[in-house]
């Protein structure tokens, strides 16, 4: 495996979804397998759980690993092709690239979209020049416009969780302050579309994802609706796509207040559990009650993100 960043990059889910299983069960099983191996991951934005897990699953599989925060810890990096350098951007991605690619044999990049520009965003052009120009395998810690990792952690905790064998998998839309990537939604749209679900989106007006991942899924705009019969409930806020990267009225607004997930939302659905690939706002996204009650399974969903990111780097390591 090149480049993970589609849900088209794992290949057939059943055989991941397999490999995820034996992975969880012997992590150590494949120990040797990246001796004198080295990782770097590279941060442009925060990260807890995608900067962990990706950590320790490469070390599961005996790697070394390198953390790299950009601005903090490196030069600031320009990132747009054919500018005049005279900002306080010191380096160009062009020579930091191959340089990095240098130093290791896998590359991992988190960089999420600015808003500034939606065409170069969905066209994915920091990632792409990472698979361009570093010569090395790329994963994406969560790009402009995925965040495949956390897609395939999703998918593999419905697999353990589900009592049926299609369950019905519900994405909504829910309240959040500030305007947030596309990236978690986008990918875990791609992923349920793929994976043997029956998928719906519910989402207010205005809030429609990009039609490359609306399209195939399940739109039902009534929340009540979408929610019933439900197996599995994930929350998630994102800004719009069409106004791009705006929020469209205050979060605080009953409009979109209704939306966050409370047990009322809950008792719709059919005894569902509920996920959230965190950081979450509590009492904004979900409340308290059903973040705390037993269907949660934010905690578990957390921890497969070790086995996807493991997943995918034993798959790269095996193709270096
Ligand atoms: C990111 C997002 O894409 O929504 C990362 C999720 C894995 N989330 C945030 O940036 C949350 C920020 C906040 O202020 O709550």
């Amino acid at each position: 495996m090149k480049r993970f960043l589609t849900v088209g990059d794992i290949g057939d889910l059943d055989a991941a979804l397999k490999e995820a299983a034996e992975v969880k069960k012997t992590p150590f099983a494949w120990q040797n397998l990246g001796h004198n191996k080295t990782i770097i991951i590279i941060f442009f934005n925060s990260s807890l759980r995608t900067r962990l897990s990706t950590q320790k699953a490469a070390m599961n599989l005996g790697m070394n690993t390198i953390v790299l925060n950009i601005g903090s810890d490196s030069w600031k990096l320009e990132t747009e092709m054919g500018v005049v350098m005279d900002s306080d951007k010191t380096e160009h991605l062009r020579e930091a690239i191959p340089v990095i690619g240098s130093y290791c044999d896998i590359i991992g990049v988190r960089s999420f979209a600015k808003f500034e520009d939606r065409d170069a965003e969905y066209k994915e052009t920091i990632i792409n020049q990472f698979i361009q120009y570093s010569g090395r395998p790329v994963i994406s810690l969560e790009s402009a416009t995925r965040h495949p990792c956390q897609a395939f952690a999703d998918l593999i905790t419905i697999e353990e969780y589900k009592k049926v064998k299609r369950p019905k998998v519900v994405l909504t839309w829910a309240p959040h302050p500030r305007a947030l990537p596309q990236a978690v939604p986008n990918s875990f749209a791609e992923w349920m579309k793929a994976a043997d679900v029956d998928f719906t989106i519910t989402c207010p007006e205005g809030y429609d994802l990009a039609p490359e991942f609306m399209q195939g899924a399940h739109l039902e705009r009534d929340q009540k609706k979408a929610f019933e019969g439900a197996d599995f409930i994930y929350a998630k806020n994102w800004s719009s796509y069409e106004q791009y990267g705006q929020i469209l009225g205050d979060c605080h607004d009953p409009r979109f207040m209704k939306w966050t997930v409370d047990a009322e939302h809950m008792s719709w659905t059919n005894d569902a559990k509920f996920m959230h690939c965190l950081p979450v706002r509590r009492n904004m996204i979900v409340t308290d009650e059903v973040i705390d009650s037993a269907n949660s399974i934010v905690i578990p969903e957390a921890a497969n993100r070790v086995v996807s990111a493991q997943v995918v780097i034993k798959r790269m390591l095996e193709s270096l």
